[in-house]
């Protein structure tokens, strides 16, 4: 059960359909499969997707961080001192991606070691989630011709509309066309990732305050400290906070302060084991959880759902696992499925998935 090696390759695969937001627009998954190997023959994989305009890092970062520090410090430790090797990578600030992608891969590993899957080992609470679609800026009808598209094909009704632009009625538009093209029954919420101000949001919120929003998320700077208080007050749905509190220690500091009623977790930057701890300050906390997409692939989707559905609190709200469509290929060698509106956990041990080793050379990009 002892890691032997950690491997980090970048690949790159196009976006059918770039996403758009406040902060950033993505037009190629360049991110980095890491594979953890042990000296039983168990290999883990996981997906580190950097996200430079929201947490600094970078696919060459990513692959300099894991190979220069992390993979000398783990090789040799086993599988089961997680708690070690936490702590090893904590001593190396921030890269939350690349640790992320290590713990999950040392977690699929163990899976697969034990015959269990992550699921299970994590909480084993259902095995599938409702999903909801993330929709990138664009215009009203194409917006709700997407939407449309994912309910009637996928069964999805639970979407999360990019907000943030300027002016704001660009994007009240839209969520006014997505509430009256798609009737009363659909989920609809805002993810403004910063880019109004406090005043600006809470105009905004006003002028959607008959469309019957489920949350609001990020919708001005966290650091605008004051302001995004006053905020929270004025709504009067729950506010996630995503890119402002990444940790436990975040989580405490926004919601104690005032800045945010609810959280979003991201297996993509606290990988399985950063994530439970949040989750269990969350349930103690009595926060709601949604479960975010850093933009991830098939694989990084897997993990989102395998956490999700671990726990009653994470799967009680649609998970974030459907932006994958939006890629044009992927690595999987069995691609998701997504049905009536659900993901279900992989069964099989570990995460219960394979990378395609022809998919893997078409795209990796150190070769
Ligand atoms: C989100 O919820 O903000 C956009 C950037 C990122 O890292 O995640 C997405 C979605
Ligand atoms: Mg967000």
């Amino acid at each position: 059960m002892k890691i032997t090696e950690i491997e980090a390759i970048p690949y790159s695969i196009p976006y059918r359909k770039p996403l758009r937001f406040a902060s950033g627009e993505v037009y190629a998954a360049e991110h980095v499969l890491v594979r953890v190997h042990t000296d039983t023959g168990a290999v883990g994989i996981a997906d580190a997707p950097p996200r430079p305009f929201t947490y600094g890092e970078t696919q060459d970062g990513i692959i300099a961080v894991i190979r220069g520090i992390f993979a000398p410090q783990l090789t040799g430790l086993r599988l089961l001192e997680r708690e070690e090797i936490h702590a090893r990578m904590a001593r190396t600030v921030g890269n939350p991606a690349a640790k992320s992608a290590i713990d999950m891969a040392v977690w699929d590993a163990l899976g697969r070691t034990l015959d269990v899957g992550v699921s299970e080992l994590l909480g084993g609470y259902t095995d599938r989630m409702r999903v909801s679609h993330m929709l990138g800026f664009d215009t009203p009808e194409a917006m709700v011709a997407e939407a449309e598209k994912m309910r009637e094909v996928y069964g999805i009704t639970t979407f999360k509309v990019k907000v943030g632009r300027t002016p704001y009625t660009l994007d009240t538009a839209v969520v006014r066309a997505l509430r009256e093209g798609l009737g009363d029954d659909v989920e609809l919420y805002v993810d403004g990732n910063r880019g109004w101000s406090a005043s600006e949001s809470a105009r905004a919120m006003r002028e959607m305050a008959d469309l019957g929003l489920t949350f609001a998320e990020e919708l001005c700077p966290a650091d605008d400290v004051l302001g995004r208080r006053w905020l929270v007050t004025q709504c009067d749905v729950p506010f996630i906070a995503d890119e402002s509190a990444v940790t436990p220690a975040d989580v405490t500091r926004e919601v104690l302060g005032g800045s945010a009623t609810a959280i979003s977790i991201k297996t993509a930057r606290t990988g399985f084991t950063t994530s439970s701890r949040v989750h269990h300050l969350a349930e103690g906390l009595g926060l709601e959880i949604v479960m975010g997409n850093q933009i991830d692939g098939q694989l990084g989707s897997v993990c989102t759902v395998a956490f999700g559905a671990a726990y009653r609190l994470t799967s009680t709200r649609a998970g974030e696992l459907s932006n994958f469509l939006d890629m044009s290929d992927d690595l999987l060698t069995e691609p998701l499925q997504i049905r009536g509106g659900q993901l279900q956990v992989r069964p099989g041990p570990g995460l219960g998935v394979e990378i395609d080793p022809e998919q893997l050379e078409r795209y990796r990009t150190d070769r």
